[in-house]
């Protein structure tokens, strides 16, 4: 099979109705909006436009028409209450830029564009080229990208065809590091949504956290719950963030430093004898060497790095040690930062085992979930070989899938006979969210299939060969949530109407897919409902009573969400390791070091990039709803930087990074003492470059694209982002080219 470059095609022909076309909000209108909620049909839901997954209802009108989101009352990730992401999430489905029809990728006149075909059409010709790929590679070529609850359809797929190469940016680009430390120190990895006591904690650390901009919808509500309750907030941010301003003290901290600053709380802690002793001496393993470790790490010498002075390091430290047990040092979500991310969650992990809130009140809560059983199915085969074999034994701590790995056995530059050669992408935009796009595109120009499934013409869809188009999380059956918390609970997720054009679920895709490789063993069942139907049974409900509640709270199994005394932990020695054993067994520092990273040079700041509240990486950008409350990125820099360039508030400008990468798309500014004079921030995903999103497209910065320079972390593959720095560019620098 001959693999050609693939152009990306930035509008099709089909797509060019859709340009002009923007949706309208009129129904919105009060006078059409109807206030008499018995007019209206309410159906479960589990919100998608982030992960949090908090449940709610659709109320839909006698014309099958959405007309609003609210949340529901019985669960635990939203207490009722959708954010406003959440509530505009309707706009997905509104949203007229949506992938309507299935596409393939055709050349003419020596142009390649894509082709409007029938899903019979698009599913044989999948097939045909898995087949064929499959007997020349086997069946491990395959690899899947993927995020979110559709992912769960094709990772099924993926295993029945015969690959556990799978990899989500929700693990290598997120908190795999976070999930990998609390792994290799409690033995188990905190898992979403974190099972911190917030709403009972007395003292909490935000470490580069910020919630509030990124609402996580139950964690905004513990925070503000926190914040009544008058506890102490300690934000540590080199941005004066939101929760900077609901918090005691705000750190500014030199970016990059958090380890130094991490470790004289810990030589605090333990030289004033303010950890908790007996928790300590019940419970964990390598307290002395600890002791021994953080004795240079003293509050003067981290001073001098992190810019944070002694006396706050001390003052902070005795706040959290007053309020512990119920103090938490928060993990944050977003971990991959510098490529020593494990290190620093590890850290982190440590500083919470030194204040003993590990199943304490107001500390690290042992939450509870509902096992859903399989359908009755075939075994999946046993795949010969799986991306960590291909990777001659780099990052032996990663949880899952290392997506940036998954992209080296894909890449031309892999020599190996283990080798990726076919592409599924699902609701993952991985030319933004992966960082060096570039390497990600030579990777796929060397594959034989590319296959981008997503409701939007984001630009994946651009690369891609095949683009099937998805309904929205409104318009389909999903796997029911289970997901832990303080009760076990399952929602439910159903169609509240009818899938706009020609849109299908993934089940359907994956299973369709399935029937026509010969993988029917994988499917006993015609219609996902089925397998609903028949996992709410074994549960001991029904769909009839999951459509009524929508959210089902079951008893806890086990007393213990806190749990006093002595504990075993899931680890080597069966406690907290403070030493980690598993980390000396492979090499690698088994307590955690403070190591310097690259400073600008003159002229350049370090790019932080971040959350806006009302939107979701790129995947909310084009929604008519929230663009409307958010549409542009708005970089912030600190008044002394705008003077020594002459920058003024509201202006345009263009960012170049470190390695001569100019932003496609200018960005306004925001002149603001928020943010330290050494730093700029960028919020994430603004800045799209596929005209098909006629919202979203051009609208700012993007901070991926400047993101060329990537520190990977060893321990489990993390690709750190924040080593790039970026300066200013005031006149348009397309137009030098042109002159
Ligand atoms: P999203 O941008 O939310 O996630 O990055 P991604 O995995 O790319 O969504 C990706 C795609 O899902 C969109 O194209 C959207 O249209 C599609 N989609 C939405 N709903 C559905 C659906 O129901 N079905 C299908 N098939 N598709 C759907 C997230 C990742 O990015 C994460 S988790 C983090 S924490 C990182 N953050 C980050 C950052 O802050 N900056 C930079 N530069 N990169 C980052 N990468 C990481
Ligand atoms: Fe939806 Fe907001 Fe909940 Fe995320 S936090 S799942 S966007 S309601």
């Amino acid at each position: 099979m001959k693999t050609t470059r693939r152009d990306f095609i930035k509008i099709s022909s089909l797509g060019a109705g859709a340009l002009a076309v923007a949706p309208s909000l009129k129904w919105l209108s009060e006078k059409e909006f109807p206030t008499d909620d018995t007019e209206l049909k309410r159906t479960p839901m589990v919100c998608e436009v982030c992960f949090w997954k908090c449940a709610g209802w659709a109320y839909t009108d006698k014309d099958g028409k959405i007309r609003k989101l609210v949340g529901n009352e019985e669960d635990q990730h939203s207490n009722g209450r959708l954010c406003p992401r959440g509530t505009g999430g309707l706009g997905m489905y509104y949203d007229d830029d949506r992938l309507k029809y299935p596409l393939i990728r055709v050349e003419e006149n020596g142009k390649q564009t894509f082709k409007r075909v029938s899903w019979d059409e698009a599913l044989d010709f999948i097939a045909k080229k898995l087949k064929a790929v499959k007997e020349k590679y086997g069946p491990e070529s395959l690899g899947l990208f993927a995020h979110g609850t559709v992912a769960e359809h094709f990772i099924h797929f993926t295993k029945a065809f015969g690959s556990k190469n799978i990899g989500e940016p929700a693990y290598a680009q997120c908190m795999g590091p976070r999930m990998s430390a609390f792994k290799l120190t409690y033995g188990t990895p905190l898992r979403s949504p974190e099972p911190l006591d917030m709403r009972n904690a007395k003292c909490m650390v935000l470490i580069g956290s910020h919630i509030g901009e990124n609402m996580h919808n139950g964690h905004v509500q513990e925070m503000s719950q926190m914040v009544e309750n008058k506890a102490t907030i300690i934000t540590v941010d080199p941005r004066f963030s939101t929760a900077a301003s609901k918090s005691k003290y705000w750190l500014p901290i030199k970016p990059g430093t958090d380890i130094a600053l991490l470790l004289a709380w810990m030589n605090v802690l333990i030289n004033e004898k303010l950890y908790d002793k007996e928790f300590v001496e019940q419970n964990t393993y390598g307290f002395d060497e600890l002791k021994a470790h953080v004795q240079q790490y003293t509050p003067e010498w981290a001073a001098g790095i992190t810019t944070i002075s002694p006396d706050l390091i001390r003052k902070t430290a005795y706040e959290m040690a007053a309020a512990a047990p119920a103090a938490i040092i928060h993990p944050g979500r977003h971990a991959t930062w510098y490529g020593d991310d494990t290190q620093r969650e590890r850290s982190i992990a440590i500083l919470n085992a030194l204040l003993g809130n590990w199943a304490k009140k107001g500390g690290i809560y042992q939450p509870e979930k509902v096992h859903i059983p399989e359908f009755p199915q075939e075994e999946f085969p046993k795949p010969k070989w799986t991306w960590r074999d291909a990777v001659d034994g780099r990052f032996p701590f990663a949880n899952t899938g290392v997506t940036n790995a998954m992209i080296d056995i894909s890449h031309p530059d892999n020599k190996s006979d283990k080798k990726i050669k076919a592409w599924i992408i699902i609701a993952t935009n991985i030319v933004v969210s992966i960082p060096n796009k570039k390497r990600t595109l030579e990777a796929l120009n060397n594959q034989e299939l590319v296959v981008a499934i997503d409701t939007m013409p984001s630009e994946i869809t651009g690369y891609a060969d095949v683009v099937l188009p998805e309904c929205t999380y409104l318009e389909r059956w999903d796997p029911i949530r289970t997901s832990q918390h303080r009760k076990p609970a399952i929602a439910l997720r159903m169609p509240a109407t009818n899938p706009k054009w020609e849109s299908k679920p993934s089940w359907w895709m994956a299973r369709e897919l399935g029937l026509r490789l010969g993988l029917e063993g994988f499917y006993k069942w015609k219609d996902y409902k089925e397998v609903i139907e028949w996992q709410l049974k074994q549960l001991g409900t029904s769909l009839d009573e999951m459509k009524k509640v929508g959210v089902k709270t079951f008893d806890r199994e086990y007393d213990d969400i806190y749990v006093d005394g002595q504990m075993e932990f899931n680890t080597n020695t069966g406690k907290i390791e403070l030493y980690s054993t598993d980390l000396a067994d492979m090499g690698f520092d088994p307590l955690p070091k403070y190591t310097a990273h690259d400073e600008p040079d003159p002229g350049y700041y370090r790019m932080i990039y971040g959350r806006v509240p009302m939107h979701t990486f790129d995947r909310t950008m084009n929604n008519p709803f929230l663009h409307e409350l958010r549409k542009e990125s708005h970089i912030w820099i600190n008044p002394t930087v705008a003077n020594e360039w002459g920058l003024k508030e509201g202006q345009k400008i263009w960012l170049k990074n470190q390695d001569g990468v100019v932003s496609s798309f200018p960005s306004t500014i925001r002149i603001t003492e928020r943010i330290r004079f050494d730093s700029v921030f960028v919020p994430h995903g603004f800045g799209a470059s596929d005209k098909r999103l006629s919202r979203a497209y051009g609208n700012g910065i993007s901070d991926s694209e400047l993101m060329t320079k990537i520190s990977i972390d060893e321990i489990m593959g993390g690709t750190g982002m924040r080593g790039n720095f970026v300066t200013f560019i005031t006149e348009d620098p397309r137009k030098e080219v042109e002159s």
